[in-house]
């Protein structure tokens, strides 16, 4: 006979931060300390962007003090206005960087694979007022960027990519922060590299260097010089500090994900009604987040009744991205929000279910997990 599964005595959440020891924070917050000089681009703040350039292999790379912040300076630096098509299926960061800078949003449904902006459906969208394609490699999995590039090429548009997600992914063996005009990359504590809060832009064209830089600190060229309005958008020492210090554990973390995906798919991929997203097992993938789909004809539950099982076993998977940027209150007397013309992100906004997955979780919770949701199927 079966034993069956009770649930974990502590919280399991769908990630954790990954964080040196506290001897290597202490060490690190000594040699800040000792420096005095604590934010304002010192050594730190250095060090970390000459090591990420190495480590995403991009040319050009400017640090933030979150990904969000990030993204908003670098629609402004590339001087988007009018409209910008971009995905419904994203965190609300995405499109408030437009709101920020007075841009409209123009939601443009998506691929049922990678869940990403799908290209067949974007040259409907361009009007005169249209600037640029906003794309997000969602959970990591990129874009199709040589689609989207060649729509822009031919528009003369902009391309912008939200990676936040992407740390690490590749496309035929291309670093993700190479394609397009620019690329923001989120270094949330959530994220698989993180400064606790922080982010970065990569971008092509080496003189935006200059422009970013004076944008993330209120414009100031020097002390009796402010070129720009700009914000206060800097990554501090500490920030940086600890980031060089996660640095060197991402591609540990990196060999333990992959591992655990492979439990998932292996002890899941089986079950009718569950189908996986993020399945590119060849290296490309940034491990961001291990997704799945409910299905809710094959499964015989909704997404939503598994998410809210699996809470009473102490298991918090969450619904990203639910509900739909496109259905925020202040967007509704937007023409591209209509549902119909959105019919795959509203499907997929109600299926998908990002399960938990970070290296210390460890196989054993893993396969714990994977019972929990077998057994749930044959209640
Ligand atoms: N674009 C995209 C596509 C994004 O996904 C994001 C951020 C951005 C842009 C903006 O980048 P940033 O400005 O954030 O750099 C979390 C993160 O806060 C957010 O950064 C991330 N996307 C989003 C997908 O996830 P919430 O609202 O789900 O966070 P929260 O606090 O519910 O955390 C999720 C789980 O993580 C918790 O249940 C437990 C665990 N956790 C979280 C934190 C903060 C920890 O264990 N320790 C922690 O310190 O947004």
């Amino acid at each position: 006979m079966n034993n069956l599964e009770s649930g974990f005595e502590s919280p399991v959440y769908i990630t954790r931060p990954l964080l040196p020891d506290l001897q290597q924070i202490n060490e690190k917050l000594l040699e800040i300390v000792n420096s005095k000089k604590v934010t304002n681009m010192g050594a730190q703040h250095h060090e970390l962007e000459r090591r990420l350039k190495q480590y995403l292999n991009v040319e050009h790379m400017t640090l933030f003090n979150n990904g969000t912040m990030a993204l908003l300076l670098g629609i402004k630096a590339l001087g988007l206005q009018g409209e910008v098509i971009t995905t419904p299926f994203t965190f609300p960061a995405t499109v408030q960087a437009l709101d920020w800078n007075q841009i409209t949003p123009v939601f443009c449904d998506i691929e049922p694979h990678t869940l990403n902006i799908d290209p067949t459906k974007i040259e409907a969208l361009i009007t005169e007022r249209t600037s640029a394609i906003l794309g997000v490699h969602v959970f990591g999995n990129p874009c199709d960027v040589y689609q989207i590039q060649e729509i822009a090429d031919r528009y003369g548009l902009k391309v912008i990519y939200d990676a936040a997600h992407a740390f690490g992914t590749t496309v035929n063996g291309v670093p993700i922060g190479t394609f397009g005009d620019m690329s923001m990359f989120s270094f949330h504590a959530t994220k698989l590299f993180n400064t606790i809060e922080g982010g970065a832009l990569t971008y092509r064209d080496s003189d935006l260097a200059r422009t970013l830089n004076l944008l993330k600190n209120f414009g100031i060229a020097g002390e009796d010089d402010v070129q720009l309005s700009g914000l206060n958008a800097k990554m501090n020492e500490i920030q940086a500090g600890i980031g060089l210090e996660v640095l060197r554990l991402v591609d540990e973390e990196r060999a333990r994900r992959q591992e655990l995906l492979t439990i998932y798919l292996d002890e899941l991929r089986d079950l009718p009604g569950i189908k996986f997203v993020t399945t590119q097992n060849d290296g490309s993938s940034s491990l961001q987040y291990c997704v799945i789909r409910v299905i809710e004809e094959s499964y015989g539950e909704s997404r939503d009744w598994l998410y809210q099982e699996l809470r009473k076993y102490n298991i918090y998977a969450r619904r990203y991205f639910y509900p739909l940027c496109s259905e925020f209150a202040w967007y509704q007397h937007l023409e591209s929000t209509r549902a119909e013309n959105l019919k795959v992100a509203q499907q997929v906004s109600s299926e998908v279910l990002c399960l938990p997955f970070y290296g210390e979780l460890g196989a054993t919770s893993v396969r714990k997990i994977c019972r929990i949701i077998r057994q749930l199927h044959r209640m």
